[in-house]
């Protein structure tokens, strides 16, 4: 694959030390500018002072990157929506096109696993939609988490998802389910979800030493390490949870379908929770940036 790997990255991954990959796609169609580069340049600054190299992954005139300077960062951030949100199916064209391209949690973690990086973090994962009965929408991540090798570290899925059908999705792909020290799956702006995860994780060397199993067993596919929300940043189920409906019920009357699903219920709920739900996603990422790069160094112990 074309994928290029910035210098630092290269050289820590060389040394095996830890090295935590993050997405673009949150960048670019996951929250408006500046907060998107605000946040994307803090996420690397909280990866590096909890011991990690930040690699945040992109498409770069039709390259893909593993480590993306601060520029790239800003040009991601600046350009948005009009920079494509790239999955796995749309990665062909944008090569041979030599475009600019966001990369998702499932292309985020194709690309972290060709340069060899193996923890990823993010803010939440693609699932499967409401409504996937009749729609088929169900995002490529899962499958994503099915065959490559990262572990990726979120605040659970959005309850813009099905979350019980995208937890049966997830076993049917032999996917663990793990939540950092909690046994209930966290939904995102919410620290519970009533929906149980397959196992609770005491502490960051326990985690480690569950992907270091399945490594060492060779079962190919992701791990997801859901952590909840900071309790100060989490909102009430009830109450985000009528904002959400609200956003699908305007999404399908629009006529709304596929990729541009998720962008458009992300900058919906901003906008109807006035910039609050914005702010709990930003806390969220750092958060998770804090827990899965102590991850990552135990694993790195593990390994030496
Ligand atoms: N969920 C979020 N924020 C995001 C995304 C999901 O809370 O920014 C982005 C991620 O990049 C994820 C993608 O991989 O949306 C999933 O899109 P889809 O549902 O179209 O597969
Ligand atoms: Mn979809």
């Amino acid at each position: 694959m074309h994928v290029r790997v910035s210098e630092e990255v290269a050289q820590a991954l060389q040394e095996g030390r830890p090295v935590v990959a993050l997405e673009s796609t949150i960048i670019s169609h996951g929250m408006p500018y500046p907060q998107n580069v605000e946040t994307a340049l803090k996420v690397e600054e909280i990866v590096r002072s909890n011991g990690g190299v930040p690699a945040t992954v992109g498409i770069v005139d039709g390259v893909g990157v593993v480590g993306l300077s601060r520029e790239e960062i800003e040009e991601m951030g600046k350009r948005g929506h009009s920079i494509p949100k790239v999955s796995r199916r749309d990665l062909p064209v944008i090569f041979a096109e030599k475009s600019w391209g966001a990369t998702t949690v499932a292309t985020t973690m194709i690309l972290a696993a060709d340069a060899g990086v193996e923890f990823f973090v993010t803010g939440g994962i693609g699932g499967v939609h409401r409504g996937a009965e009749s729609t088929f929408d169900i995002s490529a991540d899962l499958e994503e988490l099915g065959r490559t090798n990262v572990t990726v570290i979120c605040a659970g899925a959005k309850a813009i998802l099905d979350l019980p059908k995208t937890l049966e999705v997830l076993e049917t792909k032999g996917v663990p389910v793990l939540g950092f020290q909690t046994d209930e799956l966290p939904a995102f702006y919410t620290r519970t979800s009533g929906l149980k995860v397959d196992y609770c994780i005491k502490d960051y060397r326990d985690a480690a030493q569950i992907v270091k199993a399945k490594r060492d067993f060779h079962l190919d596919g992701g791990v997801l390490i859901t952590n909840p929300i900071p309790e100060e940043y989490s909102y009430d189920p009830t109450e985000i949870n009528r904002v959400i409906e609200e956003a699908i019920v305007e999404m399908n009357s629009k006529g709304i379908k596929g990729k541009e699903c998720t962008p458009f219920l992300l900058a919906r709920i901003a906008e109807m929770t006035g910039g609050r739900s914005l702010e709990a996603n930003i806390q969220l990422v750092f958060n998770n940036a804090a827990v899965g790069t102590r991850i990552a160094c135990e694993y790195a112990e593990l390994n030496r």
